[in-house]
């Protein structure tokens, strides 16, 4: 139902209401529909929230460069995707179930992926399409083809041009926008990053250039450009003048559990600002949770195994759509132009997750009361809260802040997600809430929180209830509640993670804290009838240990898991070297890592006494998870007395600059009480040898 049919319906009812009962004949309809409550959304706003969920494509030079960010200086040669098909973005960000896609039109660096009248630096000079191409036009298509929306990213600050910082930028800024706006359809949502002014190629001066942000880019007048362009459009600004959208002050990927979408007109825009909104601010100006599904927005190889996992995902959609934000999820565009295959799999899988956890709303139409209802009207009833409308509303009388809502759910039942929806039309009003479950017979506490807003969700343990009693604690004016949820989600069955540690002991933890976790010792697959983990397991020698995760009210499991661990490290020492941190070496944890101090020239060794005599037929290393430190090119030596050495491998690790995983070397068998692992070169090229862990293979 639209807002015009509701209101339409809302008067019929009134006037019918009003020709029955002559008493109420002086009730006027404006008394009865809620008034609106501080800042509202505009249609715009309102349209972009309901999309809850789309995506950002970052693809440029960059991309060939292995940069974040682009100098502005890299040929345009360099940028030639062999298999770019914008058609396979956009059916993975629909089979995602997205509704859009965001595109760096033009990123720091100047390139631009359309060919620009106004430039050379784009993708008419380079081999793709024989300069014939037009990326952002080719993506237009697709998304009209899948029917997606599409936005753009055109960074403000562009290292490129040799004006950047004069006033001949904004002119050559507002035409690249025009273009942008007249050519490729409906834009929904136009992004200006913050980063604005710095160094850079500048058409070979190759200065630093500072600007104010406050005021070089003459934002309202553009801002006017862009709306008379594109009517229906929302922009995002991060430091500008006050745009439609918000950052979250992070690109973690979550905004503040208490999330207004207000903030004041005018002033600075404070980390806590950006993450919370403010209460009683003057515009609606909601978060949008911005983060990419790797650690860098632009493609590197060696994040091919840093794809964010399910876990990560589903906590990233609590934490941004779940907090009444909306989540812009980034795919690197890989180099030949695509989504890489990991970065699809994880995506579907969360798409799965989500439609697993929320299609089956418990509280549906299910019988309920309210400790108040507005004149009590059925037009503002608990139905309408339950109705799965979000256009339509439960309300309470004129002052009634504080009000409950008891859902029947006709028998015990399992739940563990608590959602709700304002009808955000007439302002964002809850300021605290909170929801219980009668469990028999008695009311327990599931959470208490603050904010609402377009949509809220709420993760608690599995709980077996009857009723469920959703109260509002306080709010700035009635309460207008368009929708409540009830979900009972399956729990996330990733196999578990075992880890051992310096001393032996194992463990082993599930990505979802309601599952049970059984395990084997001796090398057995693992079933619920195995043992099952209750706390770390002591271990002393090579152990094989293989665990799954189960769900105990299904009893599905997750895939197996399995680690080998080889002889226990507990009598292991560090030799000469007197920095405590470098235990984080053998610690068994790869989150945790040591580098060698930087005025250790390579080559650096790292020696460690096993404390006993062993025959070693090969060796283990792991780089920390990062670009520094990747030690490439190595030798390993043996010794029994710690003098007199026998090296016994050396060589390098293949793909680790791109590919940072765990490298396994093997040697023929060579007693040992020492051992020496010499960092010869890294993959920087640089003095710097870094350790996530470092094991051995006994025979
Ligand atoms: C940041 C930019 O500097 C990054 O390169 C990226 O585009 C991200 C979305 O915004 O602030």
């Amino acid at each position: 139902m639209t807002f015009k049919s509701i209101i339409t319906s809302q008067i019929a009812s009134f006037c019918l209401t009003t020709a029955l009962l002559s008493s109420y004949s002086s009730i006027s309809i404006s008394q009865s529909i809620p008034q609106a409550v501080g800042p509202v959304p505009t249609e715009n706003q309102l349209k972009w929230q309901e999309m809850e969920y789309y995506a950002f494509v970052h693809f440029s030079t960059n991309t060939y460069t292995n940069q974040e960010w682009g100098f502005g200086d890299d040929d345009p040669k360099i940028f030639n995707p062999t298999q770019l098909d914008c058609r396979q973005w956009a059916r993975v960000c629909k089979e995602a179930g997205m509704k859009g896609i965001i595109i760096t039109a033009k990123h720091h660096s100047g390139f631009c992926l359309w060919p620009s009248k106004y430039t050379e630096y784009s993708v008419k000079n380079s081999p793709w399409k024989n300069g014939k191409g037009d990326i952002v036009g080719d993506l237009a298509k697709a998304c009209k083809e899948y029917g997606l929306k599409m936005g753009i990213y055109l960074s403000p600050w562009d290292r490129n041009f040799a004006d950047y910082g004069k006033p001949e930028y904004i002119t050559y800024f507002r035409n690249q926008l025009r273009e942008l706006m007249t050519q490729y359809g409906d834009i929904f949502e136009i992004w200006f990053d913050g980063a604005n002014g710095g160094d850079g190629y500048y058409g070979g001066t190759r200065g630093t250039r500072k600007i104010d942000r406050k005021t070089y880019y003459d934002w309202s007048n553009t801002y006017k450009l862009i709306r008379e362009l594109q009517p229906k459009i929302v922009i995002w600004n991060d430091g500008g003048d006050r745009a439609d959208l918000r950052w979250v002050g992070t690109e973690e990927g979550y905004v503040g559990e208490k999330n207004w979408s207000l903030l004041n007109t005018k002033g600075d825009v404070p980390e806590d600002m950006l993450r919370h909104g403010v209460e009683n601010g003057e515009v609606w100006v909601p978060g949008e949770v911005n983060t990419s599904t790797r650690p860098g927005w632009f493609y590197h190889e060696y994040e091919d195994s840093r794809v964010k996992t399910l876990p990560d995902l589903m906590n990233t959609y609590h934490h941004s759509i779940g907090r009444n934000g909306t989540l812009l999820l980034n795919f690197p565009i890989d180099k030949r132009g695509l989504i890489h295959e990991n970065d699809e799999k994880a995506v579907k899988a969360f798409a799965k997750a989500v439609k697993e956890a929320y299609s089956v709303n418990l509280a549906l139409n299910k019988k309920a009361s309210a400790t108040n209802i507005r004149e009590n009207a059925p037009m503002f009833g608990v139905a309408k809260a339950l109705d799965g409308d979000k256009n339509t509303y439960w309300a309470t009388d004129e002052g009634i802040t504080n009000a409950s809502i008891t859902i029947d759910l006709g028998k015990p039942t399992l739940f563990n997600r608590f959602m709700a929806q304002e009808f955000i039309r007439l302002g964002q009003r809850v300021k605290s809430f909170k929801v219980e479950a009668l469990i028999d017979g008695n009311w327990k506490e599931l959470a208490q929180q603050t904010t609402i807003g377009y949509k809220r969700i709420l993760i608690f343990p599995t709980v077996k209830a009857s009723k469920v009693r959703f109260t509002i604690l306080d709010a700035k004016a009635c309460p207008l509640i368009s929708n409540i949820g009830i979900f009972n989600a399956p729990q996330i069955l990733t196999a578990p993670s075992i880890t051992r540690n310096q001393t032996g002991e194992v463990s082993i933890k599930a990505d979802d804290p309601e599952s049970l976790i059984y395990y084997t010792l001796d090398g057995s697959t693992p079933s619920s009838k195995s043992t099952k983990y209750a706390g770390a397991i002591q271990t002393t020698g090579k152990t094989t240990v293989k665990a799954i995760a189960v769900e105990a009210s299904t009893k599905k499991s997750s895939e197996i898991a399995e680690e080998k661990f080889d002889i226990v490290k507990k009598d292991w020492k560090i030799v000469g070297i007197a920095d405590e941190k470098a235990y984080k070496v053998i610690d068994g944890n790869s989150h945790t890592a040591w580098y060698q101090a930087k005025t250790q020239a390579l080559p650096a060794d790292l020696v460690i006494d096993l404390g006993k005599e062993v025959t070693l037929t090969g060796f283990k290393y792991l780089p920390r998870q990062s670009t520094d430190g990747v030690i490439v090119k190595y030798q390993f030596s043996v010794s029994l007395d710690g003098n007199n050495w026998a090296l016994v491998n050396e060589g390098e690790f293949s793909n680790i600059k791109n590919n940072p995983l765990l490298q396994v070397k093997t040697f023929t068998p060579s007693k040992a009480k020492f051992i020496k692992f010499t960092a010869l070169k890294n993959t920087k090229n640089d003095n710097w040898a870094g350790y996530a862990e470092l094991d051995v293979i006994t025979k």
